[in-house]
């Protein structure tokens, strides 16, 4: 009997027609936003404190020995399922506000995903092919922590989460030999490094580090190249999942995710980097990658940090 009511409040919890509304593939935009404000969101409110009180009276007499309770609890079931179906929709569609360079980056946070750039083993790791070219990995470590917690306060928020990797195919097909001798370097991408074969899918270097470790619903987007749009169906997901604007961390700030950031530019997203969240083997290019992307207005982003990105989540 519960579970039938159960089963009936939860009609709520599939997406609104609002939420289905077609995507503008012509433009590479999504649709306009869904957040209802005025009235609308009055009666929302409204409509929420009631059935909260419903909700709140049922979970009493839940608590009660009465071995009568299924009937006298199950009339407000409903009304507890749509007061949670209710409030997330509401949390999920409110405009959140970032203090940001050069103004106030917006976002709704059902529409804003978080996408997290090459934090591959390779890069990061000591004992990695980053640090056996001479690299000094401790300037790219420092970001992990600063993303460990916006990815955990995005995870706890329900919003969206992406990661990338860069690498290719074992067989090397879709390696550019222009990218394969650039550099002309005694060991370069396919061949065997010091955490397997270096950039290659499926080797322990390629793979994501333990701090940051996608979760199974997490999409990993695989890309040959430096920007992660560049064959690779990473705009299609957003397209799909109504994203509109990214927060965008990772490394290194002046290739992988500036190369990023200018693709989505273009492709109509708004992004921005927090700059503790990013990282350059070089401190001068860490600085110059963060002033370009912030330059004339915001040519193409914004610059904050995770603690004011962290604010705004509240
Ligand atoms: N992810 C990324 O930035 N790949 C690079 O090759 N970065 C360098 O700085 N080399």
């Amino acid at each position: 009997m519960v579970g039938l009511y159960w089963f009936r409040g939860c009609k709520g919890l599939q997406p609104s027609k609002r939420d289905r509304r077609p995507v503008d593939r012509s433009q590479n935009v999504v649709s306009s936003n869904p957040f209802q404000g005025g009235m609308a969101s009055v009666r929302s409110h409204f409509s929420f404190v009631f059935r909260a009180l419903y909700g709140f009276l049922a979970l009493i007499m839940l608590q009660t020995e009465d071995p009568g309770v299924d009937h006298v609890v199950a009339p407000y079931l409903p009304s507890i399922t749509s007061a949670v179906c209710t409030i997330l929709p509401m949390r999920m569609n409110r405009t959140l506000s970032v203090d940001a360079e050069p103004y106030e980056f917006e976002f709704e946070p059902a529409h804003c995903a978080l996408l997290i750039i090459d934090m591959q083993r390779d890069f990061l790791e000591p004992g990695g092919f980053g640090e056996m070219l001479g690299n000094d990995v401790s300037q790219l470590r420092r970001a992990i922590d600063p993303n460990r917690k916006l990815l955990s306060a995005w995870r706890s928020a329900g919003l969206q989460v992406i990661h990338t990797r860069e690498g290719h195919r074992p067989d090397l097909s879709d390696l550019p030999p222009a990218k394969k001798i650039r550099g002309r370097s005694e060991t370069s991408i396919g061949d065997e490094g010091p955490m397997g074969r270096i950039l290659i899918r499926g080797e322990p270097g390629h793979d994501i580090i333990r701090e940051l470790y996608p979760l199974p619903a997490e999409p990993v987007i695989d890309k040959p190249g430096k920007g992660a749009f560049f064959a690779t169906d990473l705009h299609a997901i957003l397209q799909n999942r109504g994203i509109q604007k990214l927060v965008v961390t990772g490394v290194t700030t002046e290739v992988c995710v500036n190369t990023t950031v200018r693709e989505a530019n273009d492709r109509g997203y708004d992004c921005l980097v927090p700059e503790d969240c990013v990282g350059s083997y070089f401190p001068e290019f860490q600085e110059m990658g963060l002033k370009m992307i912030k330059a004339q207005g915001g040519i193409f982003g914004w610059v904050s940090d995770s603690s004011r990105i962290l604010a705004a989540l509240g």
